[in-house]
């Protein structure tokens, strides 16, 4: 078959009858598929107002970051993780699944439900370690159940169940994933929505629309090839919406078995009606610009935030970060249209770039109105969008519902430089001020800071920056690098002040309501830093914890992209943490003494110490 054929072919198939079977593609879960329920799932809690938890709280009436609602309901789930092998795109490989899914489960709840999830690790053939986190969440007063291995908790080993149990804090639409290593990558992700007060009436939730690029190969043997210095970039293969997509089987490199036209995911629309799609960028690299033939979108939410809407053609969305758009449904019942979603190849690696449309690197699903034939190809066009640059949507666009305005004294200002360049052993690292952070799985720094221990020897690889008690924090970041990165910080939604490129003139957008959310792109940078792209952050030291700040592209992260924040250390020593969590580092401990551990990237590091800590030294719970 011609190199261009099948790909070119999506476009130009008789009909969209997948030639794999959805457990083929997809194991046990059914998202991109029309038997993919709509939402809610479940019946709201009923002896309530409204049958609401959240009674008669509003967007704009009700500060989501100081108000939980009281009452709700706890929803338990069980997660094995295993591996497995589908063919999400056609192309066989192995990958992590929960539960037999990819993508993994949707978790649903109501705002100020609890969610409390047993996660047991599975992973065999070879074994290794996992750990989730609720992007996102912000975990106030359970700070070790963010899920990032060696801050807040060791990883769990192989053969071992952990439970995290965390309230849904804020409402919306956000995902989870495994933040171990570069592990998400093989598939370990999922969505986790949050019903709260609409700020924009819809008739119908549609529920996640996930982006994620694809590869075809390891995620450990990307994370290699992204830390050996002279190694082309690592790219994306594909780019897949809801875990599916078409790939054209003349590009596959390593001999996997392929199969063309697997099936795209396919969406239900019904004439007239006002639908929310929940766009969640959850890939390793790629940026996204998501678009809907012959449809504009209303953008009602950034993140976990709430925001006057505004119309726009084309969403933007860096690794981690989630736009809630409603789609007008304005076509006549019996049509259909493609959606879209672009890795920019201007900003991101793809391995097939000679687009359009033979890129690999154009995600495409379908989506059908009530009367069209589900198997017909869509022949609508494409939404054109331009040139972007490799940032967000300009800051002056956004206006959150509830506003929060940034103090402009901060007690601390932190200015922090991104850079790239080679360790001392000639591996490409990441650094921030100077610092490649390398994790020590036999630790969890929050235990440390809780137990009042921020002088460990091994400090400047754990790229600490204790903010003590300080009552807000402003982190000024240039990025001297020729590429963005989507920057994530645990535990808080910050006000985004400013963003642009060279020195940050002291310029605030919007200063009494300013963009807030969880992860904002800077933008690419020159190598000095008068022509760095900026971000300045700021946010409050209302949550005691050890807070992750790191740019959220898998390989950059791994290569060491990474701070860790200390927040309010005097009442972070007050807290207790939960003998679970502990237990997570007594089996690590147990498991890495017996069973040798690969180690490459800035998550997988056991740095030799001449032989462990004693258990003593690692974990004292403070009463
Ligand atoms: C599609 O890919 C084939 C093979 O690489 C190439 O010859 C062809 O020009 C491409 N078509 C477009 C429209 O880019
Ligand atoms: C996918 O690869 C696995 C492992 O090599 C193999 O067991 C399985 O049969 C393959 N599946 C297909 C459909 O080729
Ligand atoms: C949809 O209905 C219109 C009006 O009846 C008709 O003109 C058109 O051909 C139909 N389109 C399809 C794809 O069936
Ligand atoms: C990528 O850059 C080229 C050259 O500047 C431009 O023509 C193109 O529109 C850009 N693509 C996007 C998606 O911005
Ligand atoms: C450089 O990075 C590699 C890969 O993370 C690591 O194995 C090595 O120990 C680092 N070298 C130094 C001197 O830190
Ligand atoms: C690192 O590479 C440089 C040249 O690229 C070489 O001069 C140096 O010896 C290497 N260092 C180590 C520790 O291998
Ligand atoms: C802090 O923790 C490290 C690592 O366990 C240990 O080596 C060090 O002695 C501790 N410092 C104090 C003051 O307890
Ligand atoms: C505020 O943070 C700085 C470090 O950025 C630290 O030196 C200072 O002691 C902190 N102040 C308080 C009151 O904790
Ligand atoms: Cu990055």
């Amino acid at each position: 078959m011609a190199a261009s054929a099948v790909v070119n072919g999506i476009l130009a198939l008789n009909s969209l009858v997948p030639a794999l079977p959805q457990s083929a593609t997809n194991g046990n879960s059914n998202l991109g598929t029309l038997q993919a329920p709509t939402l809610p799932l479940f019946v709201a809690t009923p002896n309530l107002p409204d049958g609401l938890p959240w009674g008669t709280a509003t967007v704009a009436n009700t500060n989501p970051y100081t108000t939980t609602p009281g009452g709700g309901q706890t929803h338990s789930y069980q997660f094995n993780i295993a591996r497995g092998n589908i063919q999400p795109d056609g192309v066989n490989r192995s990958v992590l699944l929960v539960n037999g899914e990819f993508p993994a489960p949707t978790i649903e709840v109501n705002w100020g439900d609890t969610i409390s999830v047993e996660v047991c690790n599975q992973i065999t053939g070879p074994e290794e370690g996992t750990a989730l986190h609720w992007h996102g969440i912000l975990q106030t007063l359970t700070p070790w159940y963010d899920g990032v291995p060696s801050v807040q908790q060791c990883p769990i080993a192989p053969g071992k169940c952990f439970t995290y149990t965390f309230l849904a804090d804020l409402y919306g639409t956000t995902w989870y994933h495994s933040h171990y290593s570069a592990q998400y990558n093989a598939g370990l992700l999922g969505a986790l929505i949050i019903h709260g007060p609409k700020n924009v009436p819809y008739d119908i939730d549609v529920g996640p629309v996930l982006l994620t690029d694809w590869y075809h190969e390891d995620y450990f043997s990307l994370v290699e090839q992204t830390m050996t210095v002279g190694a082309p970039p690592v790219k994306s293969d594909n780019n897949l919406i809801n875990g599916k997509m078409n790939f054209d089987c003349a590009f596959v490199t390593n001999g996997q078995h392929c199969t063309p036209n697997a099936g795209l995911s396919k969406f239900q629309f019904q004439s007239g009606k006002a639908h929310r799609l929940r766009l969640i960028n959850a890939g390793s690299e790629g940026l996204q610009r998501f678009t809907i033939d012959g449809h504009t979108m209303t953008v009602m939410a950034n993140d976990f935030v709430p925001v006057k809407p505004y119309t726009t053609d084309v969403i933007t969305l860096g690794i981690g970060q989630r736009t809630d758009v409603i789609v007008q449904a304005t076509g006549p019942p019996n049509s259909s249209f493609w959606m879209r979603s672009d890795i920019d190849i201007n900003c991101s690696f793809n391995s097939i770039t000679n687009d359009p449309p033979n890129g690999s690197s154009h995600a495409l699903a379908a989506i059908y109105y009530e009367d069209a034939n589900t198997n017909e190809v869509p022949t609508t066009t494409a939404t054109p969008y331009g040139d972007l640059a490799c940032a967000n949507d300009p800051l002056s666009e956004t206006t959150p519902f509830f506003p929060f305005p940034a103090t402009s004294n901060p007690a601390v200002t932190q200015e922090i430089e991104i850079t790239f360049g080679r360790n001392a052993t000639n591996f490409s690292v990441f650094s921030m001020n100077g610092e490649s952070f390398r994790a020590n799985y036999d630790y969890s720094i929050l235990a440390l800071a809780n137990q009042g221990n921020l002088s460990y020897p091994l400090d400047p690889e754990w790229n600490v920056f204790d903010f003590g008690n300080n009552a807000s924090i402003r982190l000024v970041v240039y990025n001297l690098f020729p590429a963005s990165h989507p920057m994530h910080l645990h535990g808080h939604n910050f006000n985004v002040l400013a963003e642009g490129t060279g020195i940050w003139d002291g310029t605030i957008t919007h200063q009494q309501n300013t963009q807030r959310r969880d992860v904002q792109i800077i933008r690419p940078g020159g190598s000095v830093k008068a022509q760095a792209g900026y971000i300045v952050l700021q946010y409050n030291a209302d949550n005691p914890g050890v807070w992750p700040f790191h740019c959220h592209i898998a390989w950059h992260v791994s290569a060491g992209l990474y701070i860790n924040t200390v927040e309010s250390v005097s009442l972070l020593e007050k807290r207790v943490i939960p003998q679970s969590v502990q237990q997570t580092c007594t089996d690590w401990g147990v498991y890495a003494h017996n069973d040798v551990v690969d180690e490459i990237d800035s998550g997988l590091k056991d740095r030799d110490l001449g032989g462990l800590m004693p258990e003593s030294a690692k974990w004292t719970r403070r009463s």
